[in-house]
């Protein structure tokens, strides 16, 4: 058992409350949180954990959508429109992945906690990160990925595709959990779909798909025409689009689901205010969607949105410090210091709500993943921003009581 204390910290909880001077105890989960001097006399047995003296504590970040088999991308895939990069993906994925061995991953997940993140969200398109996942002392979402289009591979695909399931399944535990995603609409058949879907389905999973990135797809799913079509012609005559707007949405009905990028996205009734939310990765889509997406209007709709960063395929880091600088430039249309506050419940509470996770908020009974970062002094109204802008990296980072060693 520990304590740990703070000259401020952020609770991120709905109300965004900052407490001056506090502390919690903690073993696995948050035990309570009061005035230091309280928890010492009823916690005589407690450790104490020494922080420097102008020390933040908050939860630790939350970053639901990664890629960390395309992590040794830079100055590969092309940028500036998402058709250019897809085919760029496409004819380069294989030399890209094979360029990362176990070592980078781990080295980016060691940075990734470096800059307070605690658990993530990994798309993994081919398996080669699993291992790598499994032993890092990171949280991490496992999604393996499911995608074809010719029906006449689907066996093969599912085949494949369950080899890297069962994988996956023989690390099952508290910090490494197996879940399914869905490419995306324009790029996996309705049979590979379902059958994934319904695996999600019976293992009570996690579900995560890409949806309505770029302008490309939003033509082709609504319209059957532009580049998607134009491309496909070289391989079938008339092609038409795998599914209709909410026939793709329908399909995750019932269950809990992120649907990442939504940039194009005008629909947000046919989503579950419950089970479905959107993960909004800012700087990605400056690189291939050409669009933002309307932050205020996807709020307003009541659904859960939060920030991802997709992964070095798109960006150039992973640091969710970054990707909230970032969405502070682009969201012009908020007042600065309280979209600061919005883009921390961003990246810890709604994520952690997102995937159902106990953590994301310093209270009782939750798990004690948090990052202790130095700061400055500070007015409590500006602190929020004033921490986005200056931060980089922690001073510790803990992940169910445990700190990290990087
Ligand atoms: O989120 C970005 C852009 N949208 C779609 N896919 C990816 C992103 N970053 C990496 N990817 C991967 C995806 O998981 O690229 C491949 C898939 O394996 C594209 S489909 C050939
Ligand atoms: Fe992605």
């Amino acid at each position: 058992m520990f304590i740990i204390s703070a000259s401020k910290m952020f609770l991120c909880d709905e109300k965004f409350s900052i407490l001056e001077d506090f502390a919690f105890v903690f073993d696995e989960v948050i035990l309570e949180i009061d005035k230091i001097e309280i928890l010492k006399r009823k916690y005589p047995n407690a450790k104490l954990i020494k922080t420097k003296p102008n020390s933040l504590i908050l939860p630790a970040f939350i970053n639901p959508h990664t890629h960390l088999e395309f992590s040794a991308n830079a100055y590969t895939l092309h940028f500036g429109d998402f058709f250019i990069w897809l085919k760029s993906v496409i004819s380069l994925r294989q030399n890209l992945s094979q360029e990362v061995k176990d070592e980078l991953i781990t080295q980016t997940l060691n940075k990734m906690q470096k800059t307070g993140t605690s658990t993530i969200g990994e798309i993994s398109s081919f398996g080669s990160d699993l291992e790598s996942c499994a032993k890092h002392s990171m949280r991490v979402i496992y999604f393996n990925e499911i995608l074809g289009t010719d029906k006449t591979q689907n066996l093969q695909k599912k085949e494949e595709f369950l080899k890297r399931f069962e994988k996956a399944m023989a690390y099952k535990d508290d910090l490494f959990i197996p879940a399914i995603s869905i490419h995306s609409p324009y790029s996996t058949n309705l049979e590979l779909a379902k059958f994934a879907i319904s695996l999600a389905q019976k293992h009570q999973m996690l579900l995560s798909t890409h949806f309505l990135e770029s302008k490309a797809e939003n033509l082709w799913l609504k319209k059957s025409s532009g580049e998607f079509k134009q491309w496909l012609k070289n391989f079938t005559p008339n092609p038409k689009p795998l599914y209709q707007i909410n026939e793709y949405i329908e399909l995750f009905r019932g269950l809990r689901t992120l649907f990442t990028h939504c940039v194009y996205l005008k629909e947000f009734e046919l989503l579950d205010k419950n089970l479905h939310a959107i993960t909004h990765c800012a700087f990605s889509n400056r690189l291939l969607s050409q669009k933002s997406l309307a932050l205020k209007k996807a709020l307003k709709s009541g659904l859960n949105i939060h920030l991802g960063t997709d992964g070095l395929s798109s960006n150039i880091s992973l640091s969710m410090l970054d990707e909230m600088r970032t969405n502070l430039l682009i969201h012009k249309d908020f007042e600065l210091n309280a979209l600061a506050k919005k883009l921390l419940l961003m990246a810890t509470l709604y994520p952690a709500k997102a995937l159902n996770l106990n953590l994301g908020t310093l209270a009782v009974g939750k798990m004690a993943d948090f990052s202790v970062f130095e700061v400055k002094e500070c007015d409590n109204t500006q602190l929020p921003l004033q921490f986005i802008l200056n931060a980089k990296e922690v001073q510790k980072l803990f992940i169910k009581g445990k700190e990290c060693k990087f």
